[in-house]
């Protein structure tokens, strides 16, 4: 369980962790709901402030409301406010400072956003740099060939299976095809999703920190049996765990999957 607590440590700590996808993409999350939700706080108590101090004053003797005694620019502040209608300038006691500096931060959290997510974006695209480390190892390839209705998974050495097992810490690169319709690998908590296209290979990589089981999902709707493409099929296991099981025979394996 990630809190958003240990988020903004591993932010923090950017430089010494390796990131994997899922770091990236709980990063962004987090990012956008805090930035979001200041952004919503101050455009709302700004609006119900404004609302609040131009309330309609009492109505006079006649029951009116509003009326003005003298022309505006008369008043004695000195302030031209707008007539009904009219489209505000922004001119007057403060109000170009206040567009200005309105219009400023509004292009700097937009633009800034732009160039933080696609910085990112580039980053988790970007499958050469799991080759450049040079004390880590080699991310493990693997393919995933989807058909209606199961995702088959071909390893480096040929074996073949239809559960996913893959060591921890180590990235994971997969390579996604399709044998018949369109069909979508995913797993959620790895936060990996690919397109599975015939004739065409989508690259996807991940990192899993945690031993355990996750579902693999198909994520496009591909026919009757669809909604049974899911199920608890992918194994993160620890990585001798998983040499001892990728090492032995494929009678063994076939034992060890039931
Ligand atoms: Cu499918």
């Amino acid at each position: 369980m990630m809190t958003p607590g240990s988020a903004l440590l591993r932010h923090a700590a950017f430089a010494q962790v390796s990131r994997t996808p899922a770091d990236v993409f709980d990063n962004l999350y987090l990012v956008f709901l805090v930035l979001g939700t200041l952004v919503g706080v101050v455009v709302i108590s700004y609006t119900v402030y404004n609302a609040y101090k131009y309330r309609a004053s009492d109505p006079d003797a006649e029951g009116r409301y509003d009326v003005e005694e003298t022309p505006p620019e008369e008043d004695g502040d000195g302030v031209a406010r707008p007539q009904v209608g009219e489209i505000p300038t922004g001119s007057g006691k403060g109000g170009g400072k206040k567009l200005f500096v309105s219009f400023t931060i509004s292009a700097v959290i937009v633009l800034g956003l732009i160039v933080y997510a696609y910085s990112l974006f580039l980053y988790v695209e970007d499958t050469n740099q799991l080759y450049d480390g040079e004390d880590t190892e080699d991310p493990l390839e693997i393919q995933v060939v989807a058909e209606q209705f199961r995702f088959t998974y071909v390893y480096p050495d040929g074996t073949t299976t239809e559960e996913l097992r893959i060591p921890k810490d180590r990235p994971i690169l997969v390579n996604v095809t399709s044998q018949d319709v369109m069909h979508n690998f995913g797993i959620r908590e790895l936060r990996v999703k690919a397109d599975a296209i015939p004739n065409q290979y989508n690259e996807a990589w991940f990192q899993a920190e945690e031993t355990g089981t996750y579902e693999a999902i198909c994520y496009e709707l591909c026919g009757v049996g669809h909604s049974s493409m899911r199920g608890e099929e992918v194994i993160v296991m620890e990585p001798e765990e998983f040499n001892d099981w990728y090492d032995s025979s494929e009678a063994e394996k076939a034992e060890v999957s039931g």
